[in-house]
């Protein structure tokens, strides 16, 4: 008896919902979320599995999954747990990802997601809380509310020709070739639990085993929203919910599937990328390693945002600027924002470098310079830039602007002296200059300003291979940026 009755130890020994509150859970009496914890809890103790597992709480009811259960716990933004899902399962295959989501998070908003990790046979068990009803936020009708279901958003009861047919998660799911174990359980009566407590085991042993994508859908129970008392809970999951959504195995495949060797990490080393981003090019097999007398500058991780608006070369800026790092065997990312940033609205792009792996590739915060091509884009993005950052910016379409006690700014006409050239659209190779004059008077000395310019050289043949008189003009333009940019303090 106490066995049953006990607190399982895959069950955290305190349930800490911070202080002043009443329960010790936070589900409702009746509510199918606690019989389910208890089975998962059951199992994470009894597999031993409790430093592989990493449950993933859902938005819904059990936001709070990972105040319960004593292994790793994320907690993801709405119906993104099969996404975070593929990652953590992906970098640690020797984990064991449990996604646990309700019916709004997965068969809603989440659905792309699941469908795609399902499609893809990820090595995660999916627990799928179908209680047909959007209960945390107050009772709205689900993907899977019944037919002739009165709910928050259905006040007059779900129709077919107005909401569609409730949606058959476990089916859909089972009908793709790579997921290994599809079944569908209710947690109602006491034999329909012990049959739940046996699905849920099938689907985390075989992510144990590294057999891929399994899935149980579990009728649950939602007496709150549904207005039903225990009794009436247990008969509409009996009668209505089983009559649409039928229970039993619509596939496994578990016993006949071996377990999958962990995906090769894959390499990110500069070398790579530009072969991808530029193709076989002599000059990539005849790099050089310069800049050796590492200034402050080169030795860190240093993050580059360039802003302005679509159609101003912001893009082919960030662009020529990788290409520069990853030829001088720097690590490089660059990350442009496409959209409607094209049709003439701001355009950005972020480009880090550094001599170690690059955790993210967004430089919209805390960066180490901005370059602004128009007054919008340094309005936006001057407050992130770092107190030591250094700003470049077009001084004929921006004004100065205050700077911090400790950062830099330069200068350059460049719109102007672009019109000046003929080529309106080279004012982002001027600026491309004026981050030259930048890179000479502060960070670089004697060889290593010859080797910044051929390096400049160097990338704007690459980036505009094919175009040798584009290539031409704008470096005739960030001569001229190098000549006229100003340090303005
Ligand atoms: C991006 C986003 N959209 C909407 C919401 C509001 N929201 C919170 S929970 C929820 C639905 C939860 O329903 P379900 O997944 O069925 O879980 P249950 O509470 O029924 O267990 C919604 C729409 C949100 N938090 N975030
Ligand atoms: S509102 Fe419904 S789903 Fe949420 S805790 Fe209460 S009974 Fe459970
Ligand atoms: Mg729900």
């Amino acid at each position: 008896m106490e066995r049953i009755l006990g607190r399982s130890g895959g069950f955290l020994p305190q349930f800490d919902r911070g202080a002043g509150t009443r329960f010790n859970m936070h589900y409702c009496p009746g509510c199918g979320h606690g019989v389910l914890h208890k089975l998962i809890a059951e199992a994470i103790e009894e597999f031993g599995i409790k430093d592989r597992t990493i449950l993933i709480s859902p938005v819904g009811c059990a936001v709070f999954a990972y105040c319960y259960f004593d292994c790793f716990g994320i907690s993801v933004p709405h119906g993104r747990a099969p996404a975070v899902g593929t990652g953590l399962s992906r970098s640690n295959p020797e984990s064991v990802v449990i996604s646990y989501q309700g019916d709004g998070d997965l068969g809603a908003i989440g659905f792309n997601e699941l469908i795609h990790a399902a499609n893809r046979g990820e090595n995660m068990t999916v627990l799928f809380v179908n209680n047909a009803i959007y209960g945390m936020t107050g009772g709205q009708m689900a993907p899977t509310t019944l037919t002739g279901s009165r709910t928050m958003t259905s006040p007059t009861g779900r129709t077919i020709a107005h909401d569609g047919y409730p949606l058959k998660v476990a089916e859909l799911v089972a009908e793709l070739p790579a997921p290994v174990y599809v079944e569908r359980v209710a947690l109602s009566t006491g034999p329909r639990i012990l049959a739940a407590r046996k699905a849920l085991r099938k689907a985390i042993r075989n992510t144990m085993e590294r057999k891929g994508f399994s899935l149980v859908e579990f009728l649950s129970g939602c007496p709150v929203n549904m207005k039903l008392d225990a009794a009436g809970m247990i008969d509409y999951l009996e009668t209505k919910m089983t009559g649409y959504f039928p229970l039993g195995c619509l596939k496994d495949v578990s016993a006949s599937t071996p377990s999958a060797a962990a995906l090769p990490a894959p390499e990110y080393g500069s070398a790579a990328v530009m072969e991808t981003l530029i193709g076989g090019n002599d000059v990539l097999r005849t790099r050089k390693t310069n800049f050796r007398n590492l200034s402050a500058f080169f030795d860190k991780e240093r993050r580059l945002k360039i802003a302005g608006a679509g159609g101003q070369g912001v893009l082919s800026f960030g662009m020529v600027l990788a290409a520069m790092a990853g030829l001088r065997n720097f690590n490089v990312t660059y990350l442009p924002a496409y959209g409607p940033e094209m049709r003439g609205g701001t355009a950005g792009c972020s480009v880090v470098f550094s001599r170690e792996r690059i955790a993210s590739p967004v430089a919209d915060s805390n960066c180490n310079l901005l370059v602004a091509l128009n007054q919008p884009s340094l309005e936006r993005y001057l407050p992130e830039l770092k107190p030591t950052g250094i700003l470049v910016f077009d001084s004929s379409v921006v004004k100065p602007p205050p700077l911090g006690k400790r950062q830099r700014g330069y200068s350059v006409n460049a719109a102007e002296l672009a019109l000046e050239l003929g080529e309106p659209r080279c004012a982002n190779s001027i600026l491309l200059g004026a981050l030259g004059k930048v890179m000479n008077e502060l960070f670089l000395e004697g060889e290593d300003r010859a080797d910044f310019q051929r390096v400049v050289e160097e990338a704007v043949k690459l980036c505009f291979a094919g175009k040798p008189r584009v290539a031409e003009l704008n470096l005739k333009a960030y001569q001229l940026g190098l000549e006229h940019a100003v340090s303005r303090r």
